[in-house]
């Protein structure tokens, strides 16, 4: 039995002037946002076999397992949160709904009574959650528009799901005392150069306003907006541009959605965040990994993880940043997917919860920016493994790779059986 390296880590930290007790103290009060979608390739339940269309994403990969109902989603969630530290999130979309109770209304029908279960399913967990209107796989978003969309029926439509869908996110959140985000993406956009750019953007701020027009209480319930780049489909021109939403929750004190896979690949996520806090009152994280055209990779503890979790530690930006994880990849075994990625947003926390930060900012106060670099490039080979052992242990959840052994033998004994 080789003994915990974790004290003397501890040690060696404390020599930095950092204290890993406050460190893993400040790590397990930060909530993680897990995707449902990940565990079915954001396919849905709407009817039997539903996969995603549209939208210009795209799960690649056939990896064998996926989940094929909601109980089979509900027992890979449990899974995929036993082997991970800490208390987390579940971000469902309407897609997500639950008719076993009754018959299946349409999107713009959705009621609080489809996604009870769910609510229920977290209250027993301690899980809060995060929901999302659906605005893609679906006939009336098949031409790519759907809230800035010509026909004013098809966008009274959205509208309406919409305006459904945060009364559902309200309710969770009342029910399960703790603020629901619900954030607004669409795919509207397109493939080809527009002749007019302008048109779509104002039915979209009209499309907004109608859907926000109650007011709700922040405590419950907090709204989102997502901006994106570009998609498959909607290469020469995406209508919720990052300069649109930037502009819309300025003026409307909306929660910023920043996914760090829908920018310039060479554009810094991570310098964003204080920019945008400056003028928006809370940022939501889609943390996600851009690799060429497609921007939901697994997360890794990479550089761009790590520029942003520095930022919110740093900036002191923790408390108003709703942190979730945004990747889809059906090439690997999805529950190792929702761990890996997870872990890894966790590990980059933490790595930034152990910088010297006081004594960063004495030395470039002084302007000692020798000193500066000097401790960053330190704090790289610090112990930080062993302090992530020791919180695996404290949270009662598998040290090292002995996850995996775990989500190997429910591959065996339970994904193995669906077809
Ligand atoms: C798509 C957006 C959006 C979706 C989810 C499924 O590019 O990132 O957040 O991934 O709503
Ligand atoms: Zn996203």
């Amino acid at each position: 039995m080789i003994s915990s390296p974790y004290p003397a880590a501890r040690e060696l930290y404390a020599v930095q002037g950092v204290d890993t007790e406050t460190a893993l103290q400040r790590l397990a009060g930060i909530p993680v946002s897990l995707q449902c979608w990940q565990g079915d390739d954001v396919g849905g339940f709407e009817h039997p076999h539903a996969t995603l269309t549209g939208g210009g994403i795209q799960a690649t990969g056939n990896y064998p397992g996926k989940a094929r109902t909601l109980n089979e989603l509900r027992g890979d969630l449990d899974q995929a949160f036993a082997l991970i530290p800490g208390r987390h999130r579940l971000n469902l979309h309407a897609s997500y709904a639950d008719f076993s109770g009754g018959r299946k209304v349409e999107r713009n029908a959705l009621e609080l009574s489809h996604f009870q279960s769910w609510i229920d399913w977290a209250k027993t967990r301690g899980l809060g959650l995060d929901f999302n209107p659906t605005f893609f796989s679906h006939p009336l978003a098949n031409d790519g528009f759907t809230l800035t969309h010509a026909d004013p029926q098809v966008r009274q439509f959205w509208i309406e799901h919409g305006i459904a869908c945060r009364k559902i996110g309200a309710a969770m959140g009342r029910q399960l005392g703790s603020a629901t985000v619900t954030n607004i993406w669409i795919p509207d956009g397109s493939k080809d150069l527009p002749a007019d750019r302008k048109a779509p953007r104002l039915r979209l701020e009209a499309s907004l306003d109608a859907i926000f027009d109650e007011a709700l209480d922040p405590c419950h319930h907090r709204d989102a907006v997502e901006s994106k780049l570009f998609g498959l489909g909607s290469e020469s021109y995406v209508a919720g541009s990052h300069e649109f939403y930037l502009g819309y929750a300025t003026k409307n004190r909306k929660v910023l959605c920043l996914d760090t896979g829908h920018f310039h690949p060479t554009e810094n996520v991570a310098d964003k965040i204080s920019s945008v806090l400056q003028f928006v009152p809370e940022i939501l994280l889609h943390v996600s990994r851009g690799v060429r055209w497609d921007s939901d990779h697994v997360v890794l503890l990479d550089d761009a993880t790590n520029a942003i979790a520095q930022e919110l530690v740093r900036g002191d930006f923790l408390s108003r940043t709703h942190l979730g994880l945004d990747f889809f990849d059906a090439s690997i075994n999805r529950i190792a997917a929702w761990v890996i990625g997870t872990r890894s947003t966790l590990k980059a926390l933490l790595l930034a919860l152990l910088e010297p930060t006081a004594q960063l900012r004495a030395a470039e106060a002084a302007g000692d920016y020798t000193t500066r670099l000097a401790l960053l490039e330190e704090g790289k080979t610090l112990p930080m493994g062993a302090v992530w052992e020791e919180y695996c242990r404290r949270q009662n959840v598998p040290l090292g790779t002995a996850w995996l052994q775990e989500v190997k033998t429910y591959e065996r004994t339970v994904l193995a059986r669906r077809s």
